[in-house]
């Protein structure tokens, strides 16, 4: 039987000090997870559609390709953990590919009409697997709930959002991943990870800043939605949207760039830009895989695995800790 939990999500003040802490540095910042309201969600599911953006359609092509070889690195009866679960399209890739393997599938996002549509959607197609989906900030530490309990857990965490995260906070996140997962019953802790590789910025810019204004829209509709949380009067007209490539720090950025010098009121603080300052609302780290595997290293995990696309664009992680 299915069973959806939800946890308290994090308190608003700490979401408004995050968002003024971030407005009030030397660079100006906005947190990334702020771009996934539900009208984010919209935007971010067409952005996967598009011509130029590759990611989503080469990490389904790699699942299509290997989904039956990674799920059959699971122990038996496990608990598939699958963080940032925007939808469930991934974790079935293995679930199908496996029948019976996975004992149960506990979906880990903070937004949580995501999280009740896909215990809705799971219901109707997987009624006999136990589903419990938890409403949490993954960068916290995180307890897995009574539906793990007992089983070995199988960390997933596809789509490159590991990618959103600077190397610092890529490995609190892994060291944090590697206690919750390693609670469960039996076995080292295994994780598995989507990481969008290194190549071109010739690819990588046309993916970030599309002919349609698609992600121009996602990024832009981070004020809106900052305006809602912090009582805010930020103008989405008075930005444009950039995105560069990094080559120093191996990220395509993304930002917001004030057309004039302006001001708005956040949370009470005016905060005043000057024209083409600029708001740093995301990274998107292309890791080489060796980088990755170094990077995971030094929070305890070891290599176990790595499969790509045919075209080499994304790379899956079997990590053991
Ligand atoms: C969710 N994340 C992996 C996307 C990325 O490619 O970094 C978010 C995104 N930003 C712009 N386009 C897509």
């Amino acid at each position: 039987m299915n069973e959806t939990l939800a946890v308290a999500p994090a308190p608003d003040p700490a979401v408004v000090a995050e968002i003024l802490a971030g407005l009030g540095g030397a660079q100006k910042t906005l947190p990334a997870k702020l771009f996934y309201d539900a009208e984010g969600c919209e935007l971010f599911n067409r952005i996967t559609r598009l011509p130029e953006y590759y990611v989503t359609r080469a990490e389904m092509a790699l699942l299509d390709r290997h989904a039956a070889a990674i799920a059959a690195t699971a122990p038996a009866g496990a608990a598939l953990v699958e963080y940032g679960a925007a939808d469930e399209s991934k974790a079935l890739r293995l679930i199908d590919a496996a029948p019976g393997r996975f004992g149960a599938y506990v979906p880990v996002d903070i937004a949580p009409g995501a999280l009740l549509a896909i215990g809705e959607r799971m219901r109707q197609s997987h009624p006999a697997l136990p589903v419990q989906a938890v409403e949490a900030d993954f960068l916290q530490p995180l307890a897995l709930p009574a539906v793990a309990a007992g089983r070995p857990a199988f960390g997933f965490f596809p789509g490159s959002t590991i990618g959103n995260f600077r190397p610092d906070t890529v490995l609190r996140f892994l060291s944090q991943a590697r206690d919750t997962l390693s609670s469960g019953e039996g076995g080292p802790a295994c994780f598995v990870i989507g990481t969008d590789l290194r190549k071109s910025p010739d690819r990588l810019l046309p993916a970030y800043d599309d002919a349609a204004g698609v992600t121009a829209a996602f990024n832009l509709n981070i004020l809106r939605h900052v305006n809602r949380l912090a009582d805010g009067t930020l103008d989405p007209e008075g930005f444009a949207h950039r995105a560069v490539w990094n080559s120093h720090e191996g990220r395509m950025e993304m930002h917001l760039v004030s057309r004039a010098a302006q001001e708005a009121r956040v949370a009470g603080t005016l905060v005043r830009f000057r024209a083409g300052e600029s708001i740093h609302t995301e990274d998107s780290y292309k890791h080489t895989r060796e980088g990755f595997v170094a990077l995971a290293a030094r929070a305890g995990w070891r290599p176990a695995g790595f499969w790509t696309d045919e075209d080499e664009l994304f790379g899956m992680h079997l990590l053991l800790g």
